[in-house]
């Protein structure tokens, strides 16, 4: 198959992979990279690899994106082996070129990369059942207790100030002031429901300065779709989508998650009326987050998970509305008011949460009582 979205020919001189090439599948879940799987004759097995390009708009890095993304591949990799898992299954690996670069530089000065391609695996971009969100949870917490002792200060930061909910504010307030694209006069409403949530925004910032809540190494985009899970037994086998691996707040990842995970709808819905949050989602994500991180959270990291969750759909929204009010230069959109829509996606969820926060307190503290 020729493809205009890369050149197979000088990809396949660039790495040795097995087998013969015969075609690729896209990959375009994600907002970001673009992500294809290329397929070979393998000996009479299908034999497949990911390739990535990397989005440099976004990570304007890339060669420290891929010392960050080697050195946490190989860390959980390591601790998969240890543990007598399966590390092509339960970890990604990357592939080195010919000359030993952990990604491709192309003439055009594309960034490439090559990664294992797990099979026998499903992702979701909805939660079919509050059983998959459960598995999910268990998921990411493990990989939260997985990183926990990865070595901080050899990470860069991907993309700087990624889950700082002040500088998001900021760069909201920018991209309302300039109005790029001209569009500022059209989303008042959503304009001023984010400055009426102002406070929100520096209340987890506030307590990582005051020591209150601890650094950590983080995923930072727990997305339900980021999660491999096995065809076989349903459980959730691998964690994906590791660009932006970076110190943080075990927060950002929980909230992340729900954000995505809670809604009733998908993330572009245009109809608000089907946009709710489900707290029976919560409770079951949150059981199974907490059945594998628990023990090494604080109470302070427990007490705010239903704040958390709050605030990084805020943030999200806020991000979809700045890139609306900038021209959509930042997420990848497939119809002009693509941004504007998840936007008002995600306020509508913060005024669930907001709704139902009490509940979510209470369905926090249930589940950390019983896991004591
Ligand atoms: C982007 O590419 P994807 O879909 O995994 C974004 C996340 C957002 C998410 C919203 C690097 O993730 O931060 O939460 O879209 N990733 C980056 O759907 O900005
Ligand atoms: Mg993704």
């Amino acid at each position: 198959m020729v493809s205009n979205l890369f050149d197979i020919e000088e990809i396949k001189s660039q790495y040795n992979f097995k087998g013969e090439y015969y075609d690729f599948d896209i990959l375009n879940n994600g907002h970001i990279n673009n992500t294809y799987v290329l397929n070979f004759d393998y000996n009479g097995c299908e034999k497949s690899y990911v390739l990535q390009q990397i989005n440099t708009s976004v990570f304007k890095n890339p060669e420290e994106l891929m010392r960050n993304y080697v050195g946490v591949t190989d860390f959980v990799r390591n601790k998969v082996i240890e543990a007598g898992g399966n590390p092509l299954r339960e970890s990604l690996k990357v592939y080195y070129t010919k000359d030993g670069k952990p990604f491709y530089l192309d003439k055009t000065g594309r960034y490439w990369r090559v990664i294992n391609y797990v099979i026998n695996t499903v992702s979701y971009n909805f939660p079919d059942s509050t059983e998959i969100c459960r598995k999910a949870g268990k998921t990411f917490g493990n990989f939260q207790k997985l990183l926990a002792d990865y070595p901080a200060e050899e990470l860069c930061e991907t993309i700087p100030n990624f889950h700082n909910t002040v500088s998001r504010y900021n760069d909201f307030l920018k991209a309302v002031e300039e109005d790029r694209a001209g569009r500022a006069a059209e989303v008042t409403k959503e304009i001023e429901f984010v400055k009426a949530r102002k406070k929100d925004c520096s209340v987890l910032l506030d307590l990582l300065e005051k020591g209150e809540l601890p650094l950590r190494v983080t995923h930072n985009d727990t997305k339900l779709n980021n999660v491999l899970f096995d065809k076989k037994t349903g459980d959730g086998i691998c964690v994906i989508d590791l660009d932006t691996v970076m110190p943080g707040l075990s927060l950002y990842d929980f909230g992340d998650s729900l954000r995505f995970a809670g809604n009733t709808a998908d993330e572009d819905e245009k109809d608000l009326s089907k946009v709710r949050f489900n707290t029976e989602i919560y409770r079951s994500y949150t059981e199974g987050y907490l059945s594998a991180a628990g023990d090494s959270l604080t109470p302070a990291e427990i007490y705010y998970l239903p704040f958390s969750v709050k605030l990084m759909t805020l943030e999200c929204g806020i991000r979809f509305l700045t890139d609306y009010l900038n021209g959509d230069v930042y997420f990848r959109i497939s119809r002009p008011e693509h941004n504007l829509d998840r936007c008002r996606t995600q306020f509508k969820l913060v005024e669930e949460i907001e709704e139902k926060y009490v509940e979510l307190m209470g369905i926090t503290q249930l589940i950390s009582e019983q896991l004591k």
